[in-house]
Protein backbone atom coordinates (compact mmCIF):
# COMPACT_ATOMS: atom_id res chain seq x y z
CA UNK A 1 0.00 0.00 0.00
CA UNK A 2 1.30 3.17 -1.15
CA UNK A 3 -0.13 6.92 -0.27
CA UNK A 4 -3.34 6.25 1.97
CA UNK A 5 -3.93 4.43 4.96
CA UNK A 6 -2.71 0.99 5.04
CA UNK A 7 -4.93 -1.36 6.56
CA UNK A 8 -7.43 -4.38 4.28
CA UNK A 9 -10.41 -2.99 3.29
CA UNK A 10 -12.52 -2.76 7.05
CA UNK A 11 -15.97 -3.36 7.79
CA UNK A 12 -15.60 -3.60 11.35
CA UNK A 13 -18.07 -1.64 13.33
CA UNK A 14 -17.65 0.65 16.53
CA UNK A 15 -19.98 1.85 18.89
CA UNK A 16 -20.52 5.75 19.46
CA UNK A 17 -22.74 7.81 21.21
CA UNK A 18 -25.21 7.79 17.69
CA UNK A 19 -24.55 4.08 17.76
CA UNK A 20 -23.16 1.72 15.63
CA UNK A 21 -20.72 3.07 12.88
CA UNK A 22 -19.03 1.54 10.18
CA UNK A 23 -14.83 1.70 10.22
CA UNK A 24 -13.68 4.83 8.86
CA UNK A 25 -11.82 2.49 6.31
CA UNK A 26 -14.86 1.39 4.76
CA UNK A 27 -15.81 5.15 3.89
CA UNK A 28 -12.62 6.28 2.84
CA UNK A 29 -11.79 6.78 -0.71
CA UNK A 30 -10.14 3.92 -2.83
CA UNK A 31 -7.96 4.95 -5.44
CA UNK A 32 -7.01 1.76 -7.56
CA UNK A 33 -3.81 2.09 -9.42
CA UNK A 34 -1.43 0.96 -10.92
CA UNK A 35 2.55 1.95 -9.65
CA UNK A 36 4.05 1.85 -13.42
CA UNK A 37 0.64 4.11 -14.89
CA UNK A 38 1.12 7.39 -15.76
CA UNK A 39 -2.13 7.88 -16.02
CA UNK A 40 -3.15 6.67 -12.97
CA UNK A 41 0.03 8.31 -11.22
CA UNK A 42 -1.94 11.72 -11.82
CA UNK A 43 -5.32 10.65 -9.59
CA UNK A 44 -2.27 9.68 -7.28
CA UNK A 45 -0.80 12.58 -7.24
CA UNK A 46 -4.28 14.76 -6.83
CA UNK A 47 -5.41 12.80 -4.32
CA UNK A 48 -1.80 12.89 -1.96
CA UNK A 49 -1.74 17.19 -3.64
CA UNK A 50 -5.01 17.86 -1.96
CA UNK A 51 -4.22 15.97 1.42
CA UNK A 52 -7.12 13.31 1.18
CA UNK A 53 -6.75 10.20 2.61
CA UNK A 54 -7.43 7.53 1.01
CA UNK A 55 -7.01 3.66 0.29
CA UNK A 56 -4.61 2.50 -1.88
CA UNK A 57 -5.35 -0.43 -4.16
CA UNK A 58 -2.50 -1.75 -6.53
CA UNK A 59 -4.63 -3.28 -9.56
CA UNK A 60 -3.43 -5.15 -12.79
CA UNK A 61 -5.42 -3.57 -15.33
CA UNK A 62 -4.73 -6.10 -17.85
CA UNK A 63 -7.29 -8.74 -15.81
CA UNK A 64 -10.70 -7.77 -16.77
CA UNK A 65 -12.19 -9.74 -14.38
CA UNK A 66 -16.04 -9.19 -13.73
CA UNK A 67 -14.82 -7.48 -10.35
CA UNK A 68 -12.57 -5.29 -11.82
CA UNK A 69 -15.08 -4.31 -14.56
CA UNK A 70 -17.40 -3.85 -11.74
CA UNK A 71 -15.16 -0.98 -10.63
CA UNK A 72 -14.58 0.62 -13.87
CA UNK A 73 -16.44 -0.59 -17.21
CA UNK A 74 -13.67 0.05 -19.42
CA UNK A 75 -11.24 -2.07 -17.42
CA UNK A 76 -8.47 0.98 -16.97
CA UNK A 77 -6.85 1.99 -14.16
CA UNK A 78 -7.13 4.81 -12.56
CA UNK A 79 -10.15 4.61 -11.12
CA UNK A 80 -11.48 6.52 -7.80
CA UNK A 81 -14.11 4.43 -6.00
CA UNK A 82 -15.96 7.01 -2.93
CA UNK A 83 -19.22 6.68 -1.45
CA UNK A 84 -19.86 3.74 -3.81
CA UNK A 85 -19.60 5.28 -6.99
CA UNK A 86 -16.28 5.41 -9.18
CA UNK A 87 -14.95 7.97 -10.78
CA UNK A 88 -12.70 6.94 -13.88
CA UNK A 89 -10.61 8.77 -16.69
CA UNK A 90 -7.54 10.38 -15.16
CA UNK A 91 -8.26 13.94 -16.29
CA UNK A 92 -11.89 13.21 -15.16
CA UNK A 93 -10.27 12.01 -11.39
CA UNK A 94 -8.14 15.30 -11.32
CA UNK A 95 -11.55 17.08 -11.78
CA UNK A 96 -13.72 15.25 -9.03
CA UNK A 97 -10.95 15.33 -6.47
CA UNK A 98 -10.73 19.04 -6.47
CA UNK A 99 -14.81 19.26 -6.58
CA UNK A 100 -15.16 16.32 -4.22
CA UNK A 101 -13.00 17.97 -1.62
CA UNK A 102 -13.35 21.46 -2.23
CA UNK A 103 -11.30 22.75 1.11
CA UNK A 104 -7.42 23.45 0.92
CA UNK A 105 -5.22 23.70 -1.99
CA UNK A 106 -7.58 24.07 -5.45
CA UNK A 107 -6.09 22.01 -8.57
CA UNK A 108 -7.95 24.31 -10.80
CA UNK A 109 -8.71 27.83 -10.67
CA UNK A 110 -11.90 29.89 -9.57
CA UNK A 111 -12.02 31.40 -12.86
CA UNK A 112 -14.05 30.40 -15.83
CA UNK A 113 -11.92 31.40 -18.17
CA UNK A 114 -8.66 30.34 -16.42
CA UNK A 115 -10.20 26.91 -15.64
CA UNK A 116 -10.86 26.57 -19.59
CA UNK A 117 -7.59 27.46 -20.30
CA UNK A 118 -6.44 24.90 -18.37
CA UNK A 119 -8.85 22.63 -19.77
CA UNK A 120 -7.76 23.76 -22.98
CA UNK A 121 -3.91 22.54 -22.37
CA UNK A 122 -4.81 19.51 -20.53
CA UNK A 123 -6.52 17.97 -23.75
CA UNK A 124 -3.53 19.34 -26.16
CA UNK A 125 -1.34 16.95 -23.44
CA UNK A 126 -3.68 14.47 -23.86
CA UNK A 127 -4.26 14.37 -27.47
CA UNK A 128 -0.79 15.76 -28.60
CA UNK A 129 1.83 15.01 -26.30
CA UNK A 130 0.94 11.34 -25.14
CA UNK A 131 0.65 9.78 -28.16
CA UNK A 132 3.55 10.61 -29.48
CA UNK A 133 5.07 9.51 -26.55
CA UNK A 134 4.31 6.21 -26.92
CA UNK A 135 4.60 6.35 -30.63
CA UNK A 136 8.29 6.84 -29.65
CA UNK A 137 8.61 3.87 -28.23
CA UNK A 138 5.85 1.68 -30.01
CA UNK A 139 6.54 2.36 -34.01
CA UNK A 140 8.76 0.37 -35.43
CA UNK A 141 10.27 2.06 -38.23
CA UNK A 142 12.93 5.03 -37.82
CA UNK A 143 10.80 7.19 -40.13
CA UNK A 144 8.19 7.25 -37.82
CA UNK A 145 9.83 7.30 -34.81
CA UNK A 146 11.72 10.82 -35.80
CA UNK A 147 8.09 11.70 -36.89
CA UNK A 148 6.70 11.27 -33.57
CA UNK A 149 10.08 12.72 -32.38
CA UNK A 150 9.42 15.93 -34.48
CA UNK A 151 5.84 16.16 -32.74
CA UNK A 152 6.22 15.72 -29.26
CA UNK A 153 9.00 18.26 -29.60
CA UNK A 154 6.79 20.59 -30.77
CA UNK A 155 4.05 19.93 -28.73
CA UNK A 156 6.21 20.69 -25.88
CA UNK A 157 7.35 23.63 -27.22
CA UNK A 158 3.39 24.43 -27.65
CA UNK A 159 3.11 24.11 -23.73
CA UNK A 160 5.83 25.72 -22.72
CA UNK A 161 5.00 28.73 -24.74
CA UNK A 162 1.44 28.85 -22.90
CA UNK A 163 2.95 28.80 -19.18
CA UNK A 164 2.74 32.05 -17.07
CA UNK A 165 5.16 34.08 -17.57
CA UNK A 166 7.59 33.55 -13.98
CA UNK A 167 6.59 30.20 -13.19
CA UNK A 168 7.38 27.99 -12.12
CA UNK A 169 4.26 26.30 -12.55
CA UNK A 170 1.97 26.20 -15.69
CA UNK A 171 -0.12 28.95 -13.95
CA UNK A 172 2.11 30.46 -12.74
CA UNK A 173 2.73 29.88 -8.14
CA UNK A 174 0.02 27.23 -7.53
CA UNK A 175 0.53 23.99 -8.89
CA UNK A 176 -2.27 22.67 -10.17
CA UNK A 177 -4.11 20.10 -13.28
CA UNK A 178 -2.00 21.09 -16.24
CA UNK A 179 0.95 20.30 -14.08
CA UNK A 180 -0.89 17.13 -12.91
CA UNK A 181 -1.47 16.35 -16.45
CA UNK A 182 1.99 16.71 -17.70
CA UNK A 183 4.25 15.39 -14.99
CA UNK A 184 4.40 11.47 -15.65
CA UNK A 185 5.28 12.35 -19.10
CA UNK A 186 7.84 14.68 -18.17
CA UNK A 187 9.78 12.14 -15.51
CA UNK A 188 9.07 9.21 -17.99
CA UNK A 189 11.09 11.34 -21.05
CA UNK A 190 14.33 11.38 -19.53
CA UNK A 191 13.90 7.92 -18.33
CA UNK A 192 12.45 5.51 -21.17
CA UNK A 193 12.95 7.77 -24.04
CA UNK A 194 16.84 8.39 -23.38
CA UNK A 195 17.18 5.01 -22.83
CA UNK A 196 15.15 3.11 -25.80
CA UNK A 197 15.42 5.91 -28.13
CA UNK A 198 18.51 8.30 -26.95
CA UNK A 199 16.21 11.22 -26.66
CA UNK A 200 15.95 13.97 -24.11
CA UNK A 201 13.90 17.43 -24.28
CA UNK A 202 17.58 19.58 -24.99
CA UNK A 203 18.60 21.46 -22.12
CA UNK A 204 19.34 24.61 -23.45
CA UNK A 205 18.16 28.30 -24.00
CA UNK A 206 15.04 27.57 -25.72
CA UNK A 207 13.79 24.92 -23.14
CA UNK A 208 14.83 27.23 -20.28
CA UNK A 209 11.46 27.59 -19.28
CA UNK A 210 10.29 23.75 -19.51
CA UNK A 211 13.43 22.55 -17.30
CA UNK A 212 12.09 25.46 -14.77
CA UNK A 213 8.71 24.08 -14.83
CA UNK A 214 10.03 20.26 -14.45
CA UNK A 215 12.38 21.65 -11.86
CA UNK A 216 10.18 22.92 -9.75
CA UNK A 217 7.25 20.07 -10.42
CA UNK A 218 9.48 17.46 -9.62
CA UNK A 219 9.93 18.35 -5.81
CA UNK A 220 6.67 19.14 -4.98
CA UNK A 221 5.86 16.39 -2.56
CA UNK A 222 2.87 15.07 -4.18
CA UNK A 223 4.64 14.28 -7.05
CA UNK A 224 7.75 13.18 -5.21
CA UNK A 225 6.02 10.54 -3.71
CA UNK A 226 4.54 8.69 -6.51
CA UNK A 227 8.21 8.21 -8.12
CA UNK A 228 8.82 4.76 -8.69
CA UNK A 229 12.87 3.08 -8.94
CA UNK A 230 13.87 3.74 -12.88
CA UNK A 231 15.06 0.53 -13.56
CA UNK A 232 11.99 -1.29 -12.82
CA UNK A 233 10.63 1.26 -15.58
CA UNK A 234 12.84 0.58 -17.50
CA UNK A 235 12.10 -2.91 -17.09
CA UNK A 236 8.17 -2.43 -17.24
CA UNK A 237 8.11 -0.47 -20.54
CA UNK A 238 10.74 -2.78 -22.28
CA UNK A 239 7.86 -4.44 -24.21
CA UNK A 240 6.59 -1.54 -26.08
CA UNK A 241 10.28 -1.16 -27.85
CA UNK A 242 10.19 -4.90 -28.70
CA UNK A 243 6.16 -5.31 -30.22
CA UNK A 244 5.58 -7.54 -27.15
CA UNK A 245 2.64 -4.86 -25.65
CA UNK A 246 -0.74 -6.26 -25.61
CA UNK A 247 -1.96 -3.33 -23.60
CA UNK A 248 -4.83 -0.59 -25.59
CA UNK A 249 -2.66 1.68 -25.76
CA UNK A 250 -0.17 -0.09 -27.50
CA UNK A 251 -2.85 -1.62 -30.24
CA UNK A 252 -4.18 2.18 -30.24
CA UNK A 253 -0.88 3.40 -31.68
CA UNK A 254 0.16 0.62 -34.00
CA UNK A 255 -3.69 0.81 -35.74
CA UNK A 256 -3.31 5.23 -35.59
CA UNK A 257 -6.30 5.13 -33.44
CA UNK A 258 -6.64 7.07 -30.88
CA UNK A 259 -5.16 6.63 -27.18
CA UNK A 260 -8.16 4.82 -25.13
N1 LIG B 1 -7.79 7.45 -20.92
C1 LIG B 1 -7.42 6.69 -19.75
C2 LIG B 1 -7.12 7.66 -18.61
O1 LIG B 1 -6.73 8.81 -18.89
O2 LIG B 1 -7.33 7.30 -17.44
C3 LIG B 1 -6.23 5.79 -20.07
C4 LIG B 1 -5.85 4.89 -18.91
C5 LIG B 1 -4.98 3.71 -19.36
O3 LIG B 1 -4.80 3.45 -20.57
N2 LIG B 1 -4.42 2.98 -18.37
C6 LIG B 1 -3.69 1.78 -18.71
C7 LIG B 1 -4.63 0.59 -18.59
O4 LIG B 1 -5.42 0.55 -17.67
C8 LIG B 1 -2.52 1.49 -17.77
S1 LIG B 1 -1.22 2.68 -17.97
N3 LIG B 1 -4.52 -0.36 -19.50
C9 LIG B 1 -5.30 -1.56 -19.52
C10 LIG B 1 -5.27 -2.23 -20.86
O5 LIG B 1 -4.58 -1.77 -21.77
O6 LIG B 1 -5.97 -3.24 -21.00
Amino acid sequence: MRGGRSEPDCKCKRKTEGGETECVMASLPKLYCAWFCPFAQRAWISLLHKGIEFEYIEQDPYDKSAEWLAVNPRGLVPAILHIGRAVYESQVCIEYVDEAWPDGKSLLPKDAYERAFVRIWSDHIAKKIVPPFYAMLIKETEQERQESKDALINNIQLIMNAMSENGPFFLGKEFGMVDIMLAPYAQRIPILLKTYRGFDIPNNEKFSRYYQWWNAVKEVDAVKKTFQPEDNLISKYKRYTDGTAKTEVADAIRQGKGLP
